[in-house]
């Protein structure tokens, strides 16, 4: 086990005392996150102390130590998981060879272009969500809102690093790129389109840490394989934290569901106009923004079809999530029968690989979808809840721009933009779940739309200040 030096400007398990031109570069570039901290995250609530986890170690049992934490004072740092005595490359074509702890010349640019597109999402999630604090449903909820910030600030860090380490001046300036673009911005967008949506609910908040997130999770998964050794294992830490943002989406939509029903039992009925008039969400309303992010997370993997895929695996810049699953890790004989909008064909693998892990993430999020269904079943609702099909409202790959409803049918495009409005949240059901997002701030109460979770943070009540506002 690695132990973290907090009596560092900047703490790190990477003994970043030993190499003086790079700890300068990293405390160069400090103050500039800082700044962007200030501009682009929380500020309104930077007085406020936050009951915050943070990594003392990178074992997995109990790294983390929980306090009270102003964010601005929050001890962002580098985590590396401990390294694998004498790994080798799992996957591709130089599977069995060591795994390298420097970069081939040949594979710069590609990692580059990969560690900054990663890094990129880091700060525009905190950017989506900077203003959410003035409306969340308790303290429990704005303490999950800002770890969360936090964390992702966290893993801005743990690419800037490899981009400092390992790049030299070209990743010295990417690193300030990562703070210049920024969410949503008509001149210098995020990169990947999910990071560019506005989150300005609750709702849609714990729709993107259930089907966002998880897109990171899998990404973080495939980069964890990678034949460099350092991004893999800034990866793995990296895993570590993000279970709680997939954990926030998952129990946040469950509490959702849970007083949905609740408020069914209460009218009487399951009419949506009538759920809504007693102010909680109605479950074809959720239904909608499921549709919304779940379509725009499956963009995040690529085109189906994808050349950049098969040479970040052939090359061993990038494998599959757990990889040791698999008995095949060449996969230059395997096929895998696709079917476009210009019909079925078989596809090299290799070029296939973006589909197979949109695939298995999307089993992924079937598990939530399965649960809230059998709750809706028991509360006696014959509504169930469903993951659009792959094929629907996708912008990215073989069905980009295609007209194709929920259950992946083609049909005419004229009844296709009409219908849109029903599959996804029209103007007015955002005007709705916009009102119904009021400020609680009494410790252990709830807003009236989403039922209280199951349990406090870290054995502690519900009732517990988890933000002390000031
Ligand atoms: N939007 O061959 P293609 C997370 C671009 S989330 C815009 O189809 P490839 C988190 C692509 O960049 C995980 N552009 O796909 C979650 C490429 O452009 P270049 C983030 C897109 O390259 C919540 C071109 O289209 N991590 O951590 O096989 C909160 C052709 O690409 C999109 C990563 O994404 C899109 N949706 O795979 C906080 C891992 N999709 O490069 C954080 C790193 C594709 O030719 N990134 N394009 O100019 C990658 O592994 C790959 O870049 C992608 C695309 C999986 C994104």
């Amino acid at each position: 086990m690695s132990a973290i030096d907090y009596a560092e400007k900047i703490p790190n398990n990477v003994n970043l005392v030993g190499d003086r031109t790079l700890q300068r570069a990293l405390e160069h570039w400090q103050p500039h996150f800082l700044q962007w901290w200030h501009e682009m995250g929380p500020n309104d609530f930077e007085g406020a102390d936050v009951y915050l986890r943070t990594a003392i170690s990178v074992d997995a049992q109990g790294w983390a130590h929980y306090g009270k934490v102003r964010m601005p004072d929050y001890r962002w740092g580098i985590f590396l998981a401990d390294p694998v005595a004498e790994r080798k490359i799992g996957f591709g074509d130089a599977m069995g060879q060591a795994a390298w702890q420097q970069i081939p010349g040949e594979y710069r640019s590609t990692l580059r272009r990969l560690i900054v597109t990663q890094g990129d999402t880091e700060p525009a999630s905190v950017e989506q969500q900077r203003l959410l604090g003035h409306t969340c449903p308790s303290l429990y909820d704005l303490r999950n809102l800002f770890q969360i910030n936090v964390e992702e600030g966290r893993h801005l860090w743990a690419m800037v690093y490899l981009l400092h380490a390992y790049f030299g001046r070209d990743g010295r300036e990417e690193a300030e790129e990562l703070l210049a673009r920024h969410s949503g911005d008509a001149d210098k967008p995020r990169i990947l389109t999910t990071f560019n949506e506005p989150i300005s609910d609750w709702l849609s908040l714990y729709c993107f840490t259930y089907f966002t997130d998880r897109d990171g999770k899998y990404q973080l998964k495939s980069l964890a394989e990678s034949a460099f050794d350092p991004l893999a294992r800034t990866c793995r830490f990296m895993l570590t934290e993000e279970a709680h943002h997939m954990f926030v989406g998952e129990t946040g939509l469950s509490r959702v569901v849970k007083r949905s029903l609740e408020v069914m039992k209460e009218v009487g009925s399951d009419d949506p106009d009538r759920i809504r008039a007693a102010g909680a969400v109605d479950l074809p309303l959720l239904q909608k923004y499921l549709n919304f992010w779940c379509s725009s997370s499956l963009d995040l993997f690529g085109s189906e079809i994808s050349s950049n895929s098969a040479a970040n695996f052939a090359n061993g810049l990038k494998g599959r999530p757990d990889e040791d699953q698999y008995e095949d890790h060449g996969l230059r004989e395997k096929t895998l029968n696709l079917v476009t909008p210009q019909g079925a064909s078989d596809v090299p693998m290799l070029n296939a690989l973006n589909e197979v892990m949109r695939e298995s993430y999307l089993k992924d999020c079937e598990i939530g979808v399965k649960r809230w269904n059998r709750s809706i079943e028991r509360a006696g609702s014959q509504f169930r809840l469903s993951l659009p099909s792959s094929r629907f409202r996708r912008s990215i790959g073989a069905w980009a721009g295609q007209p194709v409803d929920p259950q992946g049918s083609l049909m005419q495009r004229e009844l296709y933009e009409k219908s849109l409005a029903s599959w996804i949240p029209s103007e007015g059901d955002k005007a709705f779940v916009h009102s119904l997002m009021q400020k609680v701030i009494e410790p252990g109460r709830m807003a009236g739309w989403i039922a209280p979770p199951e349990r406090g943070i870290n054995n502690l009540p519900l009732e517990y200040e988890y933000v002390k506002l000031h």
